[in-house]
């Protein structure tokens, strides 16, 4: 794919391609792309900003690499170098746990989030991955849990959604453990969707991408929020309900009722008839 940048940030790098593809980097490899305060405010910035764009179906989820060191990552969670008291602590002194934020917008964003993870997704970056909806692996990927190691956890997606993808069994494992798990192990237990080898980790992606950019954009919003239903409660059948209004608006039948209250008359749905 042909990139060009989209929008200046200082921890990430979004691009973007005539074909509907976004690619949002976590950039900061020398710390293994671990997201600060700052991190997470962008990411929801270019995440944002990609739900707003028509032309974009598919964003490849990834972090920059290999650092200075050679070492590669996805992304090893939240800095703990600027963990404070109460949470990761940005500029203004505010601490913050805003990658729950994060988790939501990926997890409800209408467009196909595909995590492209070469080395390292630890913590809450191996949550991050989980919560797109495909995830690549590089053949270099291992995947782990540190919460009970560095006196954290993720009790929401990071938890109960892994339970759902991995089996109630083995994601107990991997958070009462803390194991790190290789590529092909993750493969096995469901984890990821592929395995490449790492050079062609993103031209992988994008052919993923493609794959999913031929289809009904309606179709693919609908069956992501229906995913999202089973398992995310009322917020999950709102997401769903959300694109059932979505399509009603676009009815006579809709516009009926509009047009009838801004004529001050009351409405005739008689055309629509009670449908089987
Ligand atoms: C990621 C991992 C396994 C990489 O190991 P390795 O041996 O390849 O690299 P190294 O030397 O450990 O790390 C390279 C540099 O990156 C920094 C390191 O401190 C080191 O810096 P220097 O010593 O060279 O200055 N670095 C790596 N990860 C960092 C991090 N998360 N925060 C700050 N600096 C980091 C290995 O580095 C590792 O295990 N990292 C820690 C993983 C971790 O425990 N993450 C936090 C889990 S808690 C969380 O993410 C979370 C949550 O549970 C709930 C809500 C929100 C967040």
């Amino acid at each position: 794919a042909a990139w060009t940048a989209w929008g200046t940030y200082t921890d990430i790098l979004v691009d973007r391609c005539s074909e509907g593809i976004a690619r949002v980097a976590i950039n900061r490899p020398a710390k293994r792309n671990a997201f600060r305060p700052q991190t997470v405010v962008e990411l929801c910035d270019a995440f944002s900003r990609i739900r707003d764009d028509r032309s974009i179906g598919v964003v490849l989820f990834t972090g920059v690499g290999p650092a200075a060191d050679g070492g590669f990552a996805f992304c090893s969670g939240g800095d703990q170098s600027v963990r404070g008291d109460g949470g990761y602590v940005g500029d203004d002194g505010l601490p913050r746990l805003n990658v729950l934020d994060l988790q939501r917008i990926i997890r409800s964003l209408p467009k196909v989030v595909i995590a492209l993870v070469a080395g390292y997704a630890m913590g809450g970056g191996q949550v991050l991955h989980l919560l797109c909806d495909l995830s690549l692996a590089a053949d270099n990927a291992v995947f782990g849990q540190t919460g009970p190691k560095v006196g954290s956890f993720d009790g929401g997606f990071g938890a109960g959604y892994l339970a759902r993808v991995v089996g109630q069994r083995k994601a107990r494992e991997i958070w009462f453990l803390c194991r790190r798990y290789g590529a092909d192990e993750a493969l096995r237990m469901g984890l990821v969707n592929a395995v490449v080898p790492l050079d062609q980790l993103e031209a992988e992606g994008v052919r993923w991408a493609r794959e999913v950019l031929q289809h009904s954009p309606t179709a693919i919003r609908c069956l992501k929020a229906a995913f999202n239903a089973e398992t995310d409660g009322l917020a999950g059948i709102q997401e769903l309900a959300g694109n059932a209004t979505h399509l009603f608006y676009r009815t006579d039948e809709a516009l009926e009722g509009r047009n009838a209250f801004l004529e001050k008359r009351p409405p005739d749905f008689s055309e629509t008839g009670w449908l089987p």
